[in-house]
């Protein structure tokens, strides 16, 4: 008997759903859990409970990731923390796959498989966090200084689980870590494929930047003696696209997504915008050169519209390649379970395999996203599709 007979995809669905109840959104299949939020944590709770009735010894390291650990050997999993308005299954797919292959296993008689949850992966406070510090790409007293976009800090937000924290969990145990996610994009779905396989992960930036100019009435203040903060924004983001075409890939990104404009009033001209400015691409000399780019086009804008700018720590990850024994596990599994409906492909979208991949060898499998829709309530993926992934991924974890 393996595990391939006693995997159970019903179990794995109704745990699926189970966790899309808590924090739902009422949109949908959405979620709104972000990390360290009430529902965060009431998520990780029962996860935890889960995992023990599965047999996994339960530890919760000091940021809040949780962890069902078996005998030394893989690792599976993902994170169960969403983003604002977040979908059912971005990372939630990840953790449930791990544990219900984990606990098959254990009923087949194999204790050598592990469960995560990673905390914050979708960067409440940064890029990654939970994976970034337990993966070593950031140290927990800087981490503890970082801030959300409400000014609270992770050593605040961390502190709403002390209860359930211990000590960090010795990576040494581990042989590698294998993570199932949802695309994310267009392209498995677009193909009416399986799966994907993942050859490599890109790399990331991201930093916030505020410019100050004078707050003033927005009647009586002649557009020549304005210091508009916005315009200033504005400014900047027509430069910046004019200056990265020369640089950029169809394959790069770069994204404003919060924006605060200070004190955001119809009548007075904006004083003060803060924002992040976040960019990805595989290949890390370009993010480099992009940085200098938007560094410039920061300052330039700036200067020429009397406005002061401040720039925040720069986060990032560089772009990371997944390994071939693990990966070769994962295509062979596909080819025999769904031959010809799958691919190897890239992925635009950050994980925490990329912080994991320091510490062991590490692999990922995608299933596909409907309409490529994700980070949004209506991110969703046919059941079958999921079960298909999993049938794929557990095959893998059998051979391995
Ligand atoms: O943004 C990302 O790539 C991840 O979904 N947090
Ligand atoms: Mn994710
Ligand atoms: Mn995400």
């Amino acid at each position: 008997m393996t595990l391939m007979t006693t995997l159970n995809p019903d179990r794995f669905l109704a745990d699926l759903h189970a966790l899309r109840g808590i924090g739902a959104s009422g949109v949908g299949k959405g979620v709104i859990r972000p990390a360290y939020s009430d529902a965060d944590i009431a998520g990780r709770r029962w996860l935890m409970a889960r995992m023990a009735a599965a047999g996994l010894r339960v530890q919760v390291d000091p940021v809040g990731s949780v962890f069902g650990l078996g005998d030394p050997g893989l690792l599976l999993g993902s994170h169960t923390d969403s983003q604002p308005q977040g979908g059912w299954l971005d990372g939630a797919l990840g953790v449930i796959a791990g544990l219900e292959i984990a606990r098959a296993a254990r009923e087949a008689g194999r204790n050598d498989l592990s469960v995560v949850s990673f905390q914050d992966e979708e960067g409440r406070f940064g890029v990654t966090t939970g994976s970034a510090i337990w993966g070593g790409n950031l140290t927990l007293d800087k981490a503890d200084s970082l801030t959300d976009h409400t000014g609270t800090t992770l050593a605040d937000a961390r502190a709403r689980m002390a209860d359930l924290a211990g000590a960090f969990v010795e990576p040494a145990q581990f042989s590698g870590f294998i993570e199932m996610h949802i695309e994310q994009g267009p392209w498995l779905d677009q193909a009416g494929e399986n799966v994907g396989v993942v050859r490599d992960i890109v790399g990331i930036r991201d930093m916030r930047v505020t410019l100050r100019g004078q707050q003033n009435h927005a009647g009586t203040t002649p557009m020549h003696l304005r210091r508009d903060a916005f315009q200033g924004l504005a400014g900047f983001n027509t430069l910046l696209n004019d200056r990265l075409r020369n640089v950029v890939t169809p394959s790069t990104v770069w994204t404003i997504g919060h924006v605060s404009v200070s004190p955001n009033a119809s009548s007075i001209v904006p004083g003060t915008v803060s924002f992040s400015m976040q960019w990805r691409d595989g290949d890390s000399d370009r993010l480099n050169r992009m940085e200098a780019i938007i560094r410039e086009a920061l300052s330039e804008t700036a200067t020429a519209r009397g406005l002061t700018l401040e720039t925040g720590p720069l986060l990032g990850l560089e772009p990371v390649a997944m390994d071939t024994r693990l990966r070769s596990a994962l295509e062979s599994a596909a080819e025999a379970h769904a031959p010809g409906k799958w691919r190897t492909m890239s992925s635009g979208a950050l994980h925490d395999a990329t912080n994991v991949a320091r510490l062991m060898p590490v692999a990922m499998v995608f299933a596909p996203s409907i309409d490529g829709i994700s980070h949004d309530f209506a991110e969703d993926t046919a059941e079958e599709d999921l079960c298909t992934a999993l049938k794929i991924m557990a095959a893998a974890v059998d051979a391995l």
